[in-house]
């Protein structure tokens, strides 16, 4: 499937709902609004379908307002979905078991089940906001000098870079990231505004439990496994439930000689564990022996009914049978 046939079947449709992953991150959030907007401006009928709220940092974002958790599934005649940075059809963040429409599948996951009637799925994407801002000059819109709209999407497409790169850091990070975030610029796109939002925004409390799990932070499997858990108890102590706490994970892996960072959040529900990998050390492995997914670098799984010990455990004792075979 080529994106003009993705376009093509947009510009098409009447009623567009946008959905993507649950638990959207920034390159949800901002392949989804930067989607929305560009719609808007072209005045096709769309809308944001999702179970989730957006998250504080980003409500900066252009119509970030309209992610509130109200449109869970999609309204009345709508002829297509698009679900965007989303691997799988259980994992949107909309309830589509009633709707009989088209589906769009956009995303970068290598994971991708190809779930939609049309997929297009890149994996040399380092966000799905990269295939997005393709996609959005493929229905017309010209990014080529500083109007209100192209810094109004490049907002939003930024924001997927930064924050799947891990601001441009990470090796999914290629020469046409680069180009991208080059052409964001010229458009007027405030970089500087864009990590004041996402990164100095935190709150106190979040601080606070950052303290809790850098001093509890363990070393595993001759100091290659960093590991630290935060206990349904501890969340709830910190007032911490809701937070996302991706930027810890990523603090952890920059501990010398670690290879790969392990962070355990128990739940009523059993415990979710995100994992991330320094060099080539294959996480997604990990997560996907448990029932979960993502990248080689960056994944996680959602152990059901077990709790923080047991799940740790089982996360490193998969770790250890696979950092065997790894570079051996
Ligand atoms: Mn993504």
């Amino acid at each position: 499937m080529s994106l003009k046939e993705i376009g093509k079947k947009i510009l098409e449709s009447n009623k567009i709902g946008i959905t993507f992953h649950v638990s959207p991150d920034g390159d949800a959030m901002g392949s989804a609004l930067a989607l929305l907007n560009g719609l808007r401006y072209l005045n096709k009928d769309a809308y944001i379908i999702s179970k989730d709220i957006i998250g504080e940092n980003l409500e900066f974002l252009p119509l970030g307002k309209e992610v509130d958790g109200t449109i869970k599934c999609p309204e009345e005649d709508t002829d297509l979905v698009v679900s965007l940075d989303c691997g799988n059809f259980e994992r949107v963040s909309a309830d589509l078991s009633s709707y009989k429409g088209s589906l769009i599948n956009v995303d970068h996951h290598i994971s991708n089940e190809q779930y939609g009637n049309l997929n297009y799925v890149d994996t040399n994407a380092a966000s799905t906001g990269e295939i997005v801002f393709e996609l959005i000059k493929v229905l017309g819109i010209k990014f080529n000098d500083k109007t209100e709209i192209s810094k109004k999407i490049g907002t939003c497409i930024y924001t997927t870079l930064v924050t799947d790169t891990g601001s441009f850091r990470h090796s999914n990070v290629t020469e046409r990231t680069h180009r991208i975030a080059s052409e964001l610029i010229a458009v007027g796109v405030n970089n500087t505004n864009i990590y004041k939002n996402i990164f100095d925004n935190r709150a106190m409390k979040k601080l606070n439990l950052m303290g809790y799990a850098f001093e509890n932070a363990k070393l595993f499997l001759n100091g290659k496994v960093i590991v630290v858990g935060l206990s349904e108890e501890i969340l709830k102590k910190y007032d911490c439930e809701q937070e996302d706490t991706s930027d810890i994970i990523g603090n952890l892996l920059s501990v010398k000689d670690v290879e790969v960072a392990v962070l355990l959040k128990e739940t009523s529900e059993g415990t979710k564990a995100s994992l991330r990998s320094k060099n080539d050390f294959d996480v997604r492995e990990v997560a996907e022996a448990f029932g979960g997914g993502g990248h080689i670098k960056a994944s996680g799984v959602m152990q059901k009914g077990v709790f923080l010990e047991d799940a740790k455990n089982n996360i490193l004792n998969k770790i250890e049978s696979e950092l065997k075979e790894w570079k051996a």
